[in-house]
């Protein structure tokens, strides 16, 4: 970079800034970035959310004649510090990609599946919510409303609260579901089941001594890329960096140490690691306790009479001790988990040393696979031995954002809404193979997947089905269950910006905003120890007919309703919402779109009796104009002292819910917790059933036959399932390590490469017991012998027509879920993707033009 005038002044500035910033300086930042001015032409920056993860960083796009032009993260931020992580700045290039659906379509061809051309035509919004109307009474009519299923991806709060919270509860049906278990839901057991926190943590990186990042990339993917970027420097200064990973991800490249884990066996390092904590005395005393004589106990392969142990904030680390860590010596871990033992003793011992200071990062690749549930408590349970739950440095609950909630739909709920919407849900959740335990409430989790089995098994059970943000035939493992679930459904409305494979079995599609630029409503979002609420608002211009589904399709279809008979979802909107300001009722889908993003913003703006926490933001016009609300920072050791919201109040090694959720669901079957477990494929029996420890994984195929295992990843610049229509997501793919632009490919280790004759660029054929696949080979350090990685994205066989090769039919590289096996972590209920669960063979394959 050329030393211009213009950057030299900034510089000097902004290092004056940061030296007088105590905040700067915590946060590792060396440089403040200041937006560029676009010229010639000027614009402003408008604040909204981008929803390209799950992160929902609060954002600024910069309107210029109308147009979205740039993003950055919004400059009040405490998540993101105002910055955005690289696909943020994808949103304008995903915004006005031709390939858009402009206006509603309906299908003309009655017949259903991939390759086949739906033969959309065009059609009003007016002559659309005709027949969506139509067909919704008729079905109600028929006395059958359970038939319409909804399946929502991502969301705002307004499509929380009315599409996914009331649409299907006023109609009638109990079949509302989310893609959640899709997602990584099986992470939440592990903060569940010992501390009873079902969510996904924050962490206090700017006080950390040492962090683990353990199956999971916060430096490309997970949740706070850009606050996890911008603090690279911080961390690597103030401490050390772990990564296990069986591959070598960003954050392995940027950690100290790197664990090249065997997929699946993490459980056994996490024993090892607590072995060595134990037995060297590291655990942190003030959090767990000590001896009574302070004399150390645990001794390798010894138990330990759990009466001269003295716990303080947690319960039954001696019956973890004596069940299970007495025996995981690093040697036998280091067997198991093919790693080196003297790496694993140094590893724990530096978290030991840099305890409660630590952070025990736990991502999907821990958890996400058919005994996940297991895996996420021991690899959780590290910290509570570290004392790092709720402490300096160390992990948390994410703080409490502000929203405000819609009124109650519970008046225009009927008779035939009431006795239909309370029925059995479709996805098997709650039987006894499938206990979907989230929040220890058996059968509270949704199994997503599992959807698609039963419209398999019951083919003429749906008769409508309503989906908004979702692509399940591509997103979903073995996602061509869901294309012939979805090719016998009678009436399929889609309701999205582009598209995609699933899109491509709709007879009615409703072409959606794009949210980030487009929209208006309110996100919610955590990290850097603080909650936020952010707006989303319309940046620039429609330039296509579409409008949100979430708060004005749902408004014109209650008017349709009206028109066919039935007012009770429109009585409900009119009659019950209320802006909170002025009192006004919406009268029409606008009105209606405003008034509940108000109601949904409301407490970060409206002062009422109280204080608002965190920010100030003085009305309305104020929170437009600044585009978020940060609430205050975590507090420190919240539920230290019995505070707990676990049976006992403290951290349990042995877990009184989960024994509860065991005991009840084999009530209800008739069975014992061993048996369920049985069912549940889970190796445990007794009470190790509700303890943390190390599973032997289960993975699909015959080793023999498919003698690699299959490390899945996400893509940098993936925004979920969403950005591979972008050229600029193309061109720079080759970002991800090993990766290469505009293609797909699978990473060999050098050593298979060779003995299977294979170099850079071959085509070959990837196997599994569920499909084949077939891409190019990277001859990569990057992954072990006998694993084979490669990055979830490519493979889109629609979505446009930079996405696949030809648009409807020929995908532009494969679609690891067409190789993923279709199984479950089942008490949580959540699909599976990690942890090497599924087996493949590789097979060359002459190039194919
Ligand atoms: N193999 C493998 N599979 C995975 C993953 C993986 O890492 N590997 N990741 C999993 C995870 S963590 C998740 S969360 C799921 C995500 O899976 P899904 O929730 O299915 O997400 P996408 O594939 O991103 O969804 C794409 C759909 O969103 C629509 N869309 C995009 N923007 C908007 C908008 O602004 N408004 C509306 N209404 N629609 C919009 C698009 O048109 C498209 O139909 O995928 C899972 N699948
Ligand atoms: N770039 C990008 N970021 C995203 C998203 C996105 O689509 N793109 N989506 C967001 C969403 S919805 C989610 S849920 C999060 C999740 O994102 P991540 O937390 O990154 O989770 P995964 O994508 O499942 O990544 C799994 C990681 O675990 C590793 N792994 C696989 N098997 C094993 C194993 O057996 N043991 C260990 N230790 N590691 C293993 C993989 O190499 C990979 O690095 O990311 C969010 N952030
Ligand atoms: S993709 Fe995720 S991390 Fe990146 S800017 Fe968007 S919300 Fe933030
Ligand atoms: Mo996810």
């Amino acid at each position: 970079m050329k030393l211009t005038r213009r950057i030299f002044v900034q510089l000097v500035g902004s290092a004056a800034f940061i030296a007088s910033s105590p905040l700067l300086k915590a946060q590792g930042l060396s440089v403040k970035r200041l937006p560029l001015p676009c010229s010639p032409s000027q614009g402003k920056w408008i604040g909204t959310t981008c929803q390209g993860c799950t992160q929902y960083c609060a954002i600024e796009i910069f309107n210029q004649n109308g147009r979205a032009t740039r993003v950055r993260g919004n400059q009040n931020s405490k998540g993101n510090h105002g910055f955005c992580c690289p696909r943020g700045h994808l949103i304008p290039q995903e915004n006005y990609d031709p390939d858009r659906i402009k206006q509603p379509l309906k299908r003309t061809n009655p017949q259903k599946g991939r390759g086949v051309d739906p033969k959309w035509v065009p059609i009003s919004w007016d002559e659309a919510l005709d027949i969506v109307a139509d067909k919704m009474i008729e079905l109600r009519n028929s006395g059958e409303p359970e038939r319409l299923l909804y399946l929502k991806g991502r969301y705002g709060n307004t499509s929380h609260g009315l599409l996914y919270g009331t649409l299907t509860k006023v109609y009638g049906s109990p079949n509302n579901f989310s893609t959640s278990a899709l997602c990584a839901e099986t992470e939440k057991m592990g903060p569940g089941y010992t501390q009873g926190l079902f969510s996904y943590r924050d962490y206090d990186l700017g006080n950390t001594k040492c962090v683990v990042f353990w199956g999971t990339d916060p430096f490309s993917s997970n949740r706070q890329v850009p606050n996890v970027i911008s603090k690279l420097g911080v961390l690597q200064k103030n401490g050390t960096l772990i990564t296990v990973d069986p591959r070598l991800s960003t954050a392995a490249a940027k950690s100290k140490e790197w664990l090249p884990i065997l997929p699946g066996t993490d459980g056994a390092l996490a024993n090892a690691i607590a072995h060595v904590l134990l037995t060297e005395g590291l655990w942190h005393k003030e959090f767990v306790g000590d001896f009574e004589n302070g004399k150390n106990l645990f001794v390798s392969g010894k138990t330990v009479d759990p009466a001269l142990f003295k716990e303080n904030n947690t319960l039954g680390l001696v019956t973890y001790w004596n069940e299970e860590a007495k025996d995981w010596t690093p040697e036998r871990a280091a067997k198991e988990c093919r790693l080196d033992a003297e790496q694993i003793k140094r590893v724990a011992r530096t978290l030991g040393k840099a305890a409660p200071n630590v952070i025990v990062w736990m991502g999907p690749g821990v958890c996400m696979n058919p005994r996940g549930t297991y895996t996420a408590m021991v690899v959780h349970a590290l910290n509570g031995i570290l004392g790092s739950v709720d402490n300096v440095g160390g992990t948390h609950d994410p703080a409490k954002s502000l929203k405000g909630s819609y009124p109650s739909a519970d008046k225009y709920v009927d008779e035939l809404a009431k006795s239909h919407g309370k029925g059995k849900k479709v996805d098997g959740r709650g039987d006894k193979e499938m206990p979907a335990a989230m929040k220890a409430k058996l059968g509270s989790g949704v199994v997503t997947n599992n959807i698609a089995n039963y419209m398999l098994s019951h083919p003429d059970f749906v008769k409508i089905m309503i989906s908004s943000w979702t692509n399940t035939p591509f997103a979903a493992a073995d996602g061509k269950r869901w294309e012939k679930a979805l090719a016998n459904v009678p009436f399929f409305v889609h309701m999205v910006p582009f598209p995609s494979e699933m899109t491509q079995f709709a007879d009615i599609v409703l072409p959606s905003t794009f949210n980030a630029a487009e929209g208006m409503g309110t996100v919610t979002g955590f990290g850097s120890m603080h909650a936020w609420t952010s707006i989303q608002q319309p940046t620039c211009n429609r330039i296509w007919d579409v409008k949100q589904e979430e708060n004005e399709v749902t408004w014109l279809l209650a008017e349709k309703l009206v028109q066919k008979g039935w007012p009770a979802l429109l009585n409900y909107y009119a009659n019950e919402f209320a802006d909170p300001e002025t009192g006004a009722k919406p009268t029409n889908e606008k009105e209606f779109q405003l008034i509940t993003t108000k109601i949904a913003s409301a407490p970060c703006w409206k002062q009422g009796a109280k204080a608002i926490p965190g920010d100030q933001i003085n009305g309305w016009e104020d929170f437009r104009q600044k585009g978020m609300h940060n609430s205050a920072p975590q507090a420190y050791k919240k539920h230290w002292g019995g505070k707990f919201p676990t049976p006992s109040g403290k951290f349990e090694f042995v877990s009184g819910a989960l024994r509860k959720v065991l005991e009840d669901h084999s009530a209800k079957y008739n069975s014992t917790p061993d048996q369920i477990l049985e069912a549940c494929h889970y190796t445990a029996r007794g009470i190790k059933g509700w303890m943390p420890h190390y599973e032997e994984p289960l993975r699909h195929g015959d080793a023999a036959q498919f003698p690699f295992l299959f490390i899945d990843h996400k893509s940098r610049l993936n925004r979920e399932g969403r950005s591979a229509n972008l050229p600029w997501m193309q061109e720079f793919k080759k970002c991800d390590a090993g990766d290469r632009s505009w293609g797909d490919v699978l990473k060999i280790n050098p050593a298979d490469a060779k003995t299977l004759g294979l170099k850079d660029n071959d085509l070959v054929e990837i196997t599994s017991p569920a499909g084949t696949i077939v891409t190019e080979i990277k001859v990569w350090e990057g992954v072990g012998p006998g694993t084979v990685a490669k990055a979830y994205g490519q493979g889109h066989w629609a979505y446009g027509q930079v996405a696949a090769k030809e648009y409807g039919k020929v995908p532009r590289g494969g679609n690891n879920n067409e190789i993923l096996i279709d199984d479950y972590d089942r008490l949580s209920g959540t699909s599976c993707r990690n942890g090497g669960f599924t087996r493949v063979s590789i097979k060359k394959v002459s190039k194919i033009i």
